[in-house]
């Protein structure tokens, strides 16, 4: 055969060679398309099994790796957030967008040790809206619902009776004396809403129980129950981890205001108060060392409010609601520089029964400077509790505060409910 007789079928064959080839390639483009959609449709309907047996295997000769990273296991859009625990309950958090680090620290501790296994929900309260970075990452975190609320105006501005020139030089005058964050207006503002806005927020309207959980946080043992349960159950209105003593240069009037309220309306003081717990002085339960000194008949005494297990239905019936109208009134919050904790405090030390208030003493807990963290070994193992040895600025954390000076702990035990002791809890080994 000639050289150009060779021709035709050599190309007739490179041809038949090209388009086999394209052939096949589309296909497998196809099958490849095919197989994706499959995978992604078996994921978005739930199908794990589907999904699992088709996704990339490393192992697999040829097997294409897909371009997302559709081979991890597909979880969040079906994790299911039903909650588990049986009460009427939420965690509630106010929090600055700027705090995202510490909120997710918290949340992650809060959720390791006590809600993974109860999922109840998230409520975040802010003054500006919340960032989407801020919803998707709580989000994440949380193993319940989460709520994203924008407070009212109203309910987080200073108030219009509130004379603006007197505020100001308040302001000045805090400055000058160095009150604990005397010079921020925020934070007036943040103490007042705490005090008297938070329980009215619509959102919380629907729950019971709340669970004030504040950014960098930490809660050291497990939980082991279901401290709203343990609320409802033993029939309690608030408890508390810390009880210490406050600044007084922020409140100098607050305990005067409080007497005239009590003078007001002697009805709504309850026969078993908690009255000697903020106004006893004896120094014998600190130790023997001269308490911190107070002009007034307040002690200075009160839970840190930071950490709050709380009925809801107390702050926002009409015995409280008086009382933070009244407080209101008197203009403290924002020509002094009143705080949450001891005006929730006083409020239950006068309006609620004594015996309604639970010292969560199994509870370890850190806040910066101060942690608690219950004191038996055995309890400490039960609960697996790793106590803090150094702050979160890398200082050396000195003892649990719950028996220092500072500490009112012991005289909430001589004054309020009393004390409980940890092994009437059934921690024992085998159980
Ligand atoms: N959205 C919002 N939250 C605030 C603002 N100021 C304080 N908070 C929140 O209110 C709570 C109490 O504020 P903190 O700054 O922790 O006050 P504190 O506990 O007295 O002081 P620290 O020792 O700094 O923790 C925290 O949950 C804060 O995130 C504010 O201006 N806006
Ligand atoms: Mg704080």
């Amino acid at each position: 055969m000639s050289r150009s007789g060779l021709l035709y079928p050599f190309l007739a064959v490179a041809i038949a060679v090209y388009y086999y080839a394209v052939f096949q390639y589309q296909e497998g483009q196809l099958t490849y398309h095919f197989k994706n959609e499959a995978i992604n449709q078996a994921l978005t309907n739930g199908d794990s099994t589907l999904a699992q047996a088709d996704i990339y295997d490393p192992m697999k000769k040829g097997h294409q790796k897909l371009s997302s990273n559709a081979y991890i296991e597909h979880r969040s859009p079906f994790r299911d957030r039903t909650q588990r625990g049986a009460e009427n309950a939420t965690m509630v958090m106010l929090v600055r967008n700027s705090e995202l680090k510490g909120a997710l620290e918290s949340m992650r501790s809060l959720e390791d040790r006590f809600n993974r296994n109860y999922r109840y929900p998230w409520v975040f309260l802010n003054d500006v809206p919340f960032t989407e970075e801020f919803k998707e990452q709580t989000t994440l975190m949380a193993s319940g619902e989460t709520f994203y609320e924008l407070i009212p105006a109203p309910d987080w501005d200073m108030p219009e009776f509130i004379d603006n020139d007197k505020f100001e030089k308040s302001i000045e005058e805090a400055i000058k004396k160095e009150v604990i964050y005397g010079f921020s207006k925020s934070y007036r503002n943040m103490c007042h809403f705490n005090s008297g806005y938070f329980y009215k927020q619509e959102r919380l309207l629907n729950y019971d129980w709340y669970f004030r959980v504040e950014p960098d946080v930490e809660y050291m043992c497990d939980f082991q129950y279901d401290p709203f349960t343990l609320m409802r159950t033993k029939n309690m209105t608030y408890g508390f981890v810390i009880a210490i003593h406050e600044y007084e240069n922020t409140i100098p009037t607050l305990w005067e205001t409080v007497e005239k309220f009590m003078e007001k309306y002697p009805e709504l003081v309850h026969p078993n108060n908690s009255l000697d717990f903020i106004t006893s002085g004896e120094s014998d339960l600190n130790h023997n060392v001269p308490l911190v000194r107070s002009s007034s008949k307040y002690n200075l005494c009160h839970f840190w409010s930071n950490f709050e297990i709380g009925d809801l239905n107390f702050f926002r019936g009409e015995a409280y609601n008086k009382y933070f109208d009244f407080l209101d009134q008197a203009g403290g919050f924002y020509y002094e520089r009143w705080g949450d904790a001891p005006v929730h405090s006083i409020g239950l030390n006068i309006l609620a029964d004594k015996n309604k208030i639970h010292h969560f003493e199994d509870i370890g807990y850190y806040h910066p400077p101060y942690l608690s963290c219950p004191s038996s070994v055995d309890v400490k193992a039960a609960k697996r509790c790793v106590c803090r040895s150094r702050g979160s600025d890398g200082e050396k954390l000195g003892a649990p505060v719950d028996v220092n000076v500072y500490s009112c702990l012991s005289r909430w035990w001589r004054y309020g409910s009393g004390k409980t002791f940890l092994n009437e809890i059934d921690y024992t080994f085998n159980n």
